[in-house]
């Protein structure tokens, strides 16, 4: 059962990655065997987050970068993410982000993710999927997700390189620092271009990325696109790649897949304490000691002692 699925998977075969997906979605117990076996293969592709704020362009610029990345004969897996939503791989994301126009191309592979109510093991599940995509063969995967928060930072360190999309209105430098934006993005976009103050924006940017330097990351580019007129792109699609050229060579790359190895394997130490702490007995105690805020006998610190010290049986 599981082998034939990690076969369909090897296959290309998008039923089967699809599946694996919705194991990993799921059940991280059901996905264990399979992502210890398919582990080895991940480091194929290159994983390109692309984050920004709603409505930037990000869709329409994943699609231009789709069409490359097949004229160069190569394949491509897109996760979109948002962790705003608790649904997952159904219509109604599929429909936002408009990127059901490969459905039978077997070189494009995408699927879209939401939270599940599970905020913090997003990220480690887009680096599974991550997995899955790459043992299918991709040779690049791409995850959008809309940028505003915390979460969405979270994502982007599932991706080798991020791109962070503005458009000619985000001029705010402040909201730019304070967003942290610039601690996020090894590539900037101002998309929309064919709007007003695209240079203005640009030219500002450049300048702030200039005196902001930080240890373990190179200056960003910034790129000026129209996503929809296909301006742009050429010039975008050659930047990330001698970007992340100079990122290997700078021994970057290997850093960020470390750093994801070390969350990912506290992402899972953290979930296996808590679904092992949280016996039935223990969500009952904590239900029936919280019926009413009236009835509240303890201060916060005292209860989560008692549940600590419970024997939980
Ligand atoms: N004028 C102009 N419109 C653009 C450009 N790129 C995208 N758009 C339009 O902007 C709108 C939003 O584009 P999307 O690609 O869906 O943006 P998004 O960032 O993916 O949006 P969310 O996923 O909803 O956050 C669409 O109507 C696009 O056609 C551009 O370069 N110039
Ligand atoms: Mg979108």
């Amino acid at each position: 059962m599981l082998q034939s699925l990690i076969h369909g998977v090897r296959d290309n075969d998008h039923g089967s990655i699809s599946k694996a997906i919705t194991i990993i979605e799921n059940d991280q117990r059901d996905a264990e065997p399979l992502l210890t076996e398919i582990y080895p293969e991940s480091d194929g592709p290159l994983r390109i987050g692309v984050t920004g704020p709603p409505g930037a362009g990000k869709s329409t610029l994943t699609n231009v970068l789709i069409e490359k990345i097949l004229e160069l004969d190569k394949t491509v897996g897109v996760v979109a993410v948002d962790p705003t939503s608790p649904f997952s791989g159904g219509s109604l994301l599929g429909d936002r982000i408009r990127m059901n126009q490969y459905p039978w191309d077997e070189r494009v592979f995408v699927r879209s993710m939401g939270s599940h109510g599970d905020l913090g093991g997003l990220a480690r599940r887009s680096q599974e999927v991550g997995d899955v995509l790459a043992a299918s063969g991709k040779d690049y995967i791409l995850y959008e997700t809309v940028g505003v928060g915390q979460s969405e930072h979270d994502i982007v360190k599932a991706a080798d390189l991020c791109i962070v999309v503005l458009v000619p209105e985000s001029g705010d430098e402040i909201q730019m620092m304070k967003a942290g934006l610039i601690e996020i993005a090894d590539l900037f976009v101002i998309n929309k271009s064919d709007r007003d103050g695209a240079n203005r924006l640009s030219s500002m940017l450049r300048n702030i990325l200039h005196n902001f330097s930080k240890i373990g990351k190179l200056e960003p580019p910034v790129y000026n696109t129209i996503g929809t007129e296909k301006v742009g792109i050429d010039q975008l699609f050659k930047g990330i790649g001698s970007h992340v050229s100079s990122m290997m060579d700078a021994g970057h790359l290997d850093d960020r897949r470390l750093e994801r190895y070390r969350q990912r394997v506290l992402s899972l130490v953290r979930g296996e304490l808590e679904d092992s702490f949280w016996t039935n007995s223990k969500v009952e105690l904590l239900r029936r000691m919280t019926e009413s805020i009236d009835q509240i006998s303890m201060v916060p610190h005292a209860m989560a002692k008692r549940l600590l010290g419970d024997s939980g049986q």
